[in-house]
C-alpha cells in the first residue's frame, strides 16, 4: 500500500464540502488541502461572498444549512429588513452568514488576500483542513446564455438556472494567478482528487489557470476524479442540465470525457458500473463504488472507498 501524508482535493462547493468532510473523519485533517473555487463569488451590497469556500468551511465546521450552503437554522432578519426598504433580495443571506462576509471583507480592507481571509476563517472556526482559494485574483465565472452573458449567481439564484445556456467562460483566466501554496499542493501530493463538483462551473474555472492545469498534469499524486454525476443525473445543482445543454452525454461517461489526461483513476457509482469499459478506453482505470454522501456515514464510508480504490490503506 502506498503512503498517504498529503491529499489535495480540487473543490466547488456542496459536493466538494462533504467529500471533505468524509476525509477527514478517516485522515488525519492536516494531511487535506482543498483548492476552492471562486467563480460564483459576488459582491453583494458591497460585501464579499464567496459561496464555495463558505460551503466548504461551513460543512467542515458541522454547521451547514439543509441544503448544503449557508448556515443551518439561520435568522433572515436582516434580509426581511433589507426587503422592506426595497433594497435587492434575491440572494439569500442569513444573519449569522452575513457574519462571514463582513468579517471576511473587513479583511480584505485591511489589505489581506483573499487566502489571508480565508486562513483566518479556517482558524476561526478551528477547521484542520488547509482551504485556499484558487486564486487571490477576480476570476469570475461567465454563463452565456440565449439572453446574454450572465455572472453565475445571476444565471442561477437571481434567474434559477431557467435560462438556456450556450456556454461557460472565465474572463479571468488569462491573468489571474494561483494563490500562494496552490500549484505546490497540487504537483507534491500523494493523491489528487477532483471532488464530486459540477464539471463545468466548479472544477473547470481551476484548471482554466494555466499553471494550475500544468501542475495537474505534473503531479507525483495519484490523480483520482469522483463522478457528480449518478445514473444520469446529478446529485446536487445543474450539472446534468449544462452537460445536456453544452452537448456532452448526460452521464458519468460525459463527465470522464471531460477528466481525460488529467486524471488516472474515474470513481463512478455502483449504479454505473455498465459505463466502467466505456471510461477505460479513455484511457484511464475505472471503478465503480457506493458514491452516495448521506449523512456523516455516507461521506465517511465515500472518503473510505475513493482511498481504498486509490489504493490507500485507510
Ligand atoms: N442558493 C440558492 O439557490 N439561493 C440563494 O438564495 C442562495 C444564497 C446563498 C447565500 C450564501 C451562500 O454561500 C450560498 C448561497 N446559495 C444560494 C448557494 C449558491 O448559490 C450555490 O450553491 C453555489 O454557488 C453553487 O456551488
Amino acid at each position: 500500500m502506498a503512503e498517504l501524508s498529503r491529499i489535495t482535493v480540487l473543490a466547488g462547493g456542496i459536493g466538494a464540502a462533504r467529500f471533505l468532510a468524509g476525509l477527514q473523519l478517516v485522515v488525519p485533517p492536516g494531511s487535506i488541502t482543498a483548492i476552492c473555487n471562486v467563480g460564483d463569488d459576488l459582491e453583494w451590497l458591497g460585501l464579499k461572498v464567496c459561496p464555495d469556500i463558505d460551503s466548504v468551511l461551513y460543512t467542515l465546521a458541522g454547521m451547514e444549512g439543509a441544503e448544503g450552503w449557508g448556515v443551518r437554522d439561520d435568522s433572515r432578519h436582516v434580509l426581511d429588513a433589507l426587503r422592506a426598504l426595497g433594497a435587492e433580495s434575491w440572494f439569500g443571506i442569513g444573519d449569522i452568514d452575513l457574519a462571514t462576509h463582513l468579517f471576511r471583507t473587513e479583511r480584505l480592507r485591511q489589505g489581506a488576500s483573499l487566502s489571508e481571509a480565508t486562513a483566518a476563517l479556517v482558524g476561526a472556526r478551528g477547521i484542520g483542513i488547509t482551504v485556499i482559494p484558487v486564486t487571490d485574483d477576480p476570476h469570475p465565472t461567465v454563463v452565456q446564455t440565449a439572453e446574454g452573458d450572465l455572472a453565475f449567481q445571476d444565471y442561477f439564484v437571481r434567474r434559477r438556472a431557467a435560462v438556456p445556456i450556450t456556454g461557460v467562460s472565465f474572463p479571468g483566466a488569462a491573468t489571474a494567478t494561483p494563490a500562494p501554496g496552490v500549484v505546490e499542493a497540487i504537483r507534491d501530493c500523494d493523491l489528487l482528487c477532483i471532488a464530486p463538483s459540477n464539471p463545468f462551473v466548479s472544477i473547470s474555472p481551476l484548471l482554466a489557470l494555466p499553471p494550475v492545469a500544468a501542475a495537474v498534469r505534473e503531479s507525483r499524486g495519484q490523480r483520482v476524479a469522483i463522478s457528480p454525476i449518478v445514473g444520469g443525473t446529478a446529485i446536487k445543482g445543474p450539472a446534468a442540465a449544462m452537460l445536456a445543454a453544452l452537448g456532452h452525454e448526460v452521464s458519468a461517461l460525459g463527465v470522464a470525457r471531460m477528466y481525460a489526461g488529467l486524471a488516472d483513476l474515474f470513481v463512478l457509482d455502483t449504479l454505473d458500473a455498465a459505463l466502467v469499459p466505456a471510461v477505460q478506453a479513455l484511457g484511464m482505470e475505472a471503478i465503480a463504488v457506493d458514491t452516495m454522501m448521506t449523512g456523516d456515514e455516507g461521506r465517511e464510508r465515500v472518503a473510505r472507498n475513493v482511498l481504498r480504490v486509490a489504493g490507500f490503506d485507510v
